[in-house]
């Protein structure tokens, strides 16, 4: 079986839709940070759809921020992957070509910058997690204890982490005269391009400040929200992949079918037609990320850890139980209330949309994935909307719930696995907090935790005794039982 490149597509079967345009004839303008799954199933499956409408310089080149052999995969497949696209009635592959090639920042971080640097490349995009940034979500500035930021401020070699390159390459940028790029922040956190700007303009700051108000006058970061569920790679991806397009494909990715990516119509730079694929462009971005945020991720890190409290390995899996998905129907229900209106967005709707993409049975999203980096994620998902039901006299009772399961999550770990399994940047402190003997030790221990919990909820008596309620449930019966006796039988 040979591998997947430019001249298999030539003869892939009927089963595999190829690029609809010339990949020769655009050139590229969009540098990608953080070359996983969800970009490989978003920014590019969306870029790929630009090309085919409206051709343009608009090719990506993909960074692979740490894994070197991500960006010899992709070089080897001379950029090409393919996506599954998998709704409720099986599966469809789709060969996307937007990515041109791709390096690795750890590797080659001059090759990053040179790429940063030509004046073709319009627009940085970037989805590299949460935590990937380094940026203290408690102030808004720069986490000096983050191991990159602290050695791309040394400014001894070249920069390897998302803001000492962005900021690098803007500097080099601007002494060469060569206008700013967009910078295009795709990951789930609110206000995401303001977030990110902050975090330029504050490493800019310390060492040159001339730099850091040129980059806070010139260059735009629009906020964007963006949606597909994509769990990680398994074999059977790979499997399908070849079944499908009769090539092996080392990097072949599975989604649903459902995609959505609201952005903040700010790119004095230009920008691909990304509305060919059914972008939304508006000035309000942020009240469509808050319900995406607490609506879809917030019931997403829920059915984690109640999924690994009881040792059930996928989204779906979760909802197969009734009981559970019930629990996941009264918390998208409470957080609603939360939500400023949207004239667009039918809310009923879009929760009963939810309930079936997270039913998926062709979509096998572990629930151990998710439940990863609670402590970057919580915040978000489920202390800004309990803190904001508090503001408003709204019901705290399923964000109090989420709270304290997250909290027996890092006291337990998932069923069937040892406490090692918590992936979190604070893991120790998580553990060392929920290590105490009764639900006040853990909780006032949570509390104690920098910028985790905002002060709305850690004041509040109501908030306090709920989530002590159900920690103190959870002490005392078995979770099955917990659940059980709250919201009914568990299968
Ligand atoms: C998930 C998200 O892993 C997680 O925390 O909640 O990756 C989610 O699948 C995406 O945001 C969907 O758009």
């Amino acid at each position: 079986m040979t591998g997947l490149t430019s001249r298999s597509i030539a003869k892939a079967p009927a089963t595999a839709a190829t690029p609809q345009y010339d990949r020769n004839a655009c050139g590229v303008g969009i540098v990608h940070l953080g070359l996983g799954a969800f970009h490989k199933a978003h920014q590019a499956f969306y870029t790929d759809a630009a090309l085919a409408a409206e051709g343009g310089d608009w090719k990506i080149i993909g960074v692979s921020m740490r894994n070197e052999q991500v960006a010899a995969d992709f070089n080897a497949q001379d950029g090409l992957f393919t996506i599954l696209e998998k709704g409720n009635d099986g599966a469809k592959a789709q060969i996307i070509g937007s990515i041109d090639h791709a390096v690795c920042a750890r590797t080659q971080p001059e090759q990053v910058l040179d790429a940063l640097c030509d004046a073709n490349v319009r627009v940085v995009t970037t989805t590299v997690t949460e935590k990937g940034y380094g940026i203290d979500r408690a102030t808004g500035g720069l986490d000096l204890s983050n191991p990159v930021i602290a050695q791309d401020l040394t400014r001894d070699s070249a920069p390897v982490g998302v803001i000492g390159l962005i900021v690098t390459a803007l500097a080099r940028r601007r002494t060469r005269g060569i206008a700013p790029f967009t910078v295009l922040c795709c990951d789930n956190l609110p206000e995401n391009g303001t977030f990110l700007r902050a975090g330029l303009i504050d490493f800019a700051n310390r060492y040159d400040t001339d730099l850091g108000q040129w980059i806070a006058d010139t260059v735009a970061c629009p906020s964007s929200m963006v949606d597909r569920i994509t769990p990680a790679q398994t074999a059977d991806t790979r499997a399908l992949a070849q079944e499908l397009t009769g090539s092996e494909d080392v990097l072949a990715i599975e989604t649903e079918s459902f995609h959505q990516w609201v952005i903040e119509d700010n790119f004095p730079t230009g920008r691909p037609a990304w509305d060919a694929a059914g972008a939304i462009f508006t000035n309000d971005v942020a009240a469509y990320e808050k319900m995406k945020l607490r609506l879809l991720n917030g019931s997403h890190s829920l059915i984690a850890y109640m999924g690994q409290l009881l040792g059930k390995q996928y989204v779906r899996d979760v909802m197969a139980d009734p009981c559970l998905e019930a629990i996941v129907r009264r918390h998208l229900e409470e957080v609603s209330a939360t939500l400023p209106a949207l004239p667009d967005i039918d809310l009923p709707q879009y929760r009963a949309d939810l309930i079936a993409r997270f039913r998926n049975p062709n979509i096998a999203h572990e629930t151990l994935q998710i439940a990863s980096d609670g402590s970057e994620k919580m915040p978000q998902r489920i202390f800004a909307p309990a803190a904001d039901a508090i503001a408003h006299n709204l019901s705290i009772q399923s964000g109090a719930f989420a709270t304290a399961v997250w909290m027996w999550y890092c006291k337990r770990g998932g069923k069937g696995m040892d406490d090692r399994a918590i992936n979190d940047p604070r893991a120790d402190l998580l553990r060392a907090a929920a290590q105490g003997d009764t639900p006040d030790e853990i909780l006032s221990a949570f509390e104690r935790m920098p910028g985790l919990f905002p002060k709305e909820l850690s004041e509040s008596p109501a908030w306090r005794k709920s989530v002590l309620g159900v920690l103190g449930d959870l002490a005392e019966n078995p979770i099955e039982q917990v659940v059980e006796t709250t919201f009914g039988r568990i299968s």
